[in-house]
């Protein structure tokens, strides 16, 4: 028998049935997708939830969701004849367009707001060859800068105010409705740029539609408190926070992530960095999952509607939206290591143990 090869996987080929691909669209794919959707056994409680499920949008090829948008954008681009792309980014966007550039041999550039992107994310755009840019100003002013750059020169704008983002995107609540067999009671995510939650409120809709799912969850956003444009009804000039992915004052994607809000009956509130790294914290320690801090916002919001008697039971699925490992420095800093030193003989590491 000979050995069979693998199946093509990845977004392009599993959901092309809900994608705008045609023939000419090429079917690029690092293996994004199919993310696995985990129970909480821990803190669904303190959320006053029945049920948590986390799904783990960090086992994406560059260790975020960011791919599942990219790789359509990208196929598109290259479709339409592109041979460079571009973006701003808080970090995990660059990582995600620079590995698509590297795999199909285009050109990436790449506006990081200076000083303020995660090392991880860094070494990342290095690693893939992308040209980086470092801005002396925030992710909104290099996004304006990125819009203007796009119009003026022969390179396609990745980020998600490119529609083919939000396509591959919505594919995550698709994933989320198989495998729970129906839309959840709630859907949590933590909001930067506010694509995301465009896409899954999109996504849940096109499930409702084609008999896919039998209810549409309530969306529920959070941002962090010191970049809490949309909760606060204006842009902040100077946004801050220990979550730099979502370190964003003027959201491209604001008047959907209201919409999405609105229509689901759901909410868009704030929480505070010292909440943020609880529930990044409680993930690592009781879940055993190592999120970004951005990642943890939808935790640290649905503990705190908990703790406030604000969630009755229920189902969410909680979207884990960037990998841990990305921003070591705030791991460092936040978790106190139990380390001791022992030479390497049983009977040392029993003494350093205390056994
Ligand atoms: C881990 O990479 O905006 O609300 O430039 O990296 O769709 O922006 C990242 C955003 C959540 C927010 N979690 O998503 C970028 C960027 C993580 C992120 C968000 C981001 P959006």
């Amino acid at each position: 028998m000979t050995k069979a090869a693998a199946a093509p996987r990845g977004v392009l080929h599993r959901w092309a049935e809900i994608l705008p691909l045609s023939d000419k669209t090429p079917r690029i794919s690092l293996g994004e997708g199919e993310t696995p959707l985990v129970r909480s056994v821990h803190l669904a409680g303190l959320c006053g939830l029945d049920e948590l499920w986390f799904k783990l949008e960090m086992c994406n090829p560059t260790g975020s969701f960011k791919d599942r948008g990219m790789v359509v954008a990208v196929a598109k681009a290259i479709e339409e004849g592109a041979h460079a792309i571009m973006c701003a980014s808080t970090g995990n966007t660059s990582a995600s367009a620079a590995a698509y550039a590297a795999r199909c041999g285009i050109d990436c550039f790449v506006l990081v707001p200076g000083g303020k992107v995660a090392a991880g994310k860094m070494a990342q755009a290095i690693a893939f060859g992308s040209k980086i840019i470092e801005i002396d100003g925030n992710f909104d002013e290099a996004l304006n800068a990125a819009r203007e750059l796009t119009a003026r020169h022969p390179v396609a704008l990745v980020n998600s105010v490119n529609p083919f983002r939000i396509q591959g995107q919505k594919t995550a609540a698709f994933e989320i409705c198989e495998s729970l067999g129906d839309a959840p009671d709630i859907l949590a995510i933590p909001v930067g740029n506010a694509g995301n939650i465009t896409a899954y409120w999109k996504g849940f809709g096109e499930c409702a539609e084609l008999g896919r799912a039998t209810l549409h969850p309530r969306m529920y956003g959070f941002q962090a408190a010191g970049a809490a444009p949309i909760v606060r009804g204006e842009p902040v000039r100077e946004p801050h926070t220990v979550a730099t992915a979502i370190r964003i004052g003027n959201p491209a994607s604001w008047k959907s992530a209201v919409s999405a809000r609105d229509e689901s009956g759901g909410l868009i509130e704030a929480v505070t960095d010292d909440e943020i790294l609880e529930a990044y914290r409680l993930l690592a320690h009781k879940e055993g999952l190592f999120v970004e801090p951005a990642s943890a916002a939808s935790i640290a919001g649905l503990m705190k509607l908990g703790r406030e008697g604000r969630i009755r039971g229920g189902r969410a699925a909680a979207v884990l939206t960037g990998n841990g490992l990305k921003d070591p420095d705030t791991a460092i800093a936040q978790y106190r290591p139990d380390v001791t030193k022992a030479s390497a003989t049983a009977e040392s590491v029993e003494r350093a143990l205390g056994w």
